[in-house]
């Protein structure tokens, strides 16, 4: 009887212990396999945002879907992160319209020094903005999110005070940030964000013009115990998916995607946010880092250095046939919109 039983309870242990281990590879095993690339590293936030969203559209979708990440440029670049998704290198990537300013005219515009606030709010114009205009540049891909970092500021190995100590200076930046370092003066030196820490380094650039989760993210605290807060332009991003992928999709896997887009732009700005803030208070704490606040006539002497900038860019984008007025108006609107 003694023995009986206690077979029975083996058995009905081994079932559970086989259900244990069978159950996750069964739940997966029927879903569709999505690859998403990503450049940066895994803890910079286009990453923390692809985990977020992956984890909710498997949640979502019942395990329809399951989503493989690909941090650090480890199944695509930076720069060839649009065409390979177009070809189908991976199902999705994310990528800085601001390394290919050439490539992304309008989304870019976002990017220069027109005063957007903070990354929830440039983020909700950016996806306005593309919404409004479906740039022919994203014809070939689905476009699964749009978002911006934060406005970007000076982390520098010296102290930049004024104008006067900017001139010639090699700093860091891309797209938009370049054309504001070259305006102030400074030596605006082109890479992607993943290559700034060993240029800074080598000495290659003796800062950047960048959003400042970049403190802790990227450990620019330990490198540039200078800030200069000039709050000027963002970096916009786009979450792109390879069309074949996308149309091979069933239709409530779709929806669930097409949900998340305003979704999944929104809580990336608002998450950019929150993590600048806590990283500026980090960099204070641990490394002593000094913030530099341009006094008034100083900062209207950089800020007036700023202003052809964006009659360039219309100029620029009406050549190419673009309605240049009208997005400038249209950015400048939805900023006082949402900033509301
Ligand atoms: N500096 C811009 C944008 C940027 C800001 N934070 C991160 C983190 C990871 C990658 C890029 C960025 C840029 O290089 O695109």
């Amino acid at each position: 009887m003694k023995s009986k039983n206690g077979k029975r309870i083996a058995g009905f242990l081994l079932v559970m212990l086989l259900c244990a281990l069978l159950l996750p590879a069964m739940a997966t095993a029927g879903a569709k396999k999505l690859t998403y690339a990503n450049f940066p590293p895994a803890p910079t936030f286009p990453c923390v945002q692809m985990e977020r969203w992956k984890v909710e559209v498997e949640k979502r979708t019942n395990g329809q879907v399951s989503i493989d990440t690909f941090p650090g440029g480890t199944l695509l670049g930076a720069k060839g992160m649009m065409d390979g998704v177009i070809a189908g290198q991976a199902d999705i990537g994310c990528l800085s319209m601001a390394y290919q300013p050439g490539r992304f005219v309008v989304t870019n515009a976002t990017g220069l020094p027109v005063g957007i606030p903070n990354a929830k709010v440039g983020s909700m114009v950016l996806l306005d903005l593309y919404q409004k205009y479906q740039p022919e540049e994203f014809a070939k891909v689905k476009v699964l999110a749009m978002f911006t970092t934060a406005p970007s500021n000076i982390m520098s190995q010296k102290a930049v005070r004024s104008l006067s100590d900017l001139q010639g200076l090699s700093l860091r930046g891309s797209g938009g940030a370049a054309q504001v370092l070259a305006a102030w003066g400074a030596n605006p030196v082109g890479m992607p964000m993943p290559a700034t820490p060993e240029a800074l380094q080598k000495g290659v650039v003796k800062g950047l013009l960048s959003s400042l989760e970049t403190l802790k993210d990227f450990k620019f605290a330990e490198m540039c115990p200078y800030v200069t807060v000039t709050n000027t332009a963002i970096y916009p991003f786009a979450v792109v998916m390879n069309l074949n992928s996308w149309n091979a999709l069933p239709k409530d896997v779709q929806k669930v995607m097409d949900n998340l887009v305003r979704e999944q732009s929104e809580w990336t700005g608002n998450y950019m946010d929150n993590h600048v803030t806590e990283s500026v208070k980090w960099s204070k704490k641990t490394h002593k880092v000094e913030f530099i606040e341009l006094d008034a006539k100083e900062k209207s002497t950089w800020d007036q250095r700023l202003q052809p900038l964006t009659q360039k860019w219309i100029a620029g984008a009406k050549e190419k046939g673009l309605p240049a007025d009208a997005i400038i108006g249209d950015i400048k609107a939805s900023i006082d919109r949402y900033s509301k």
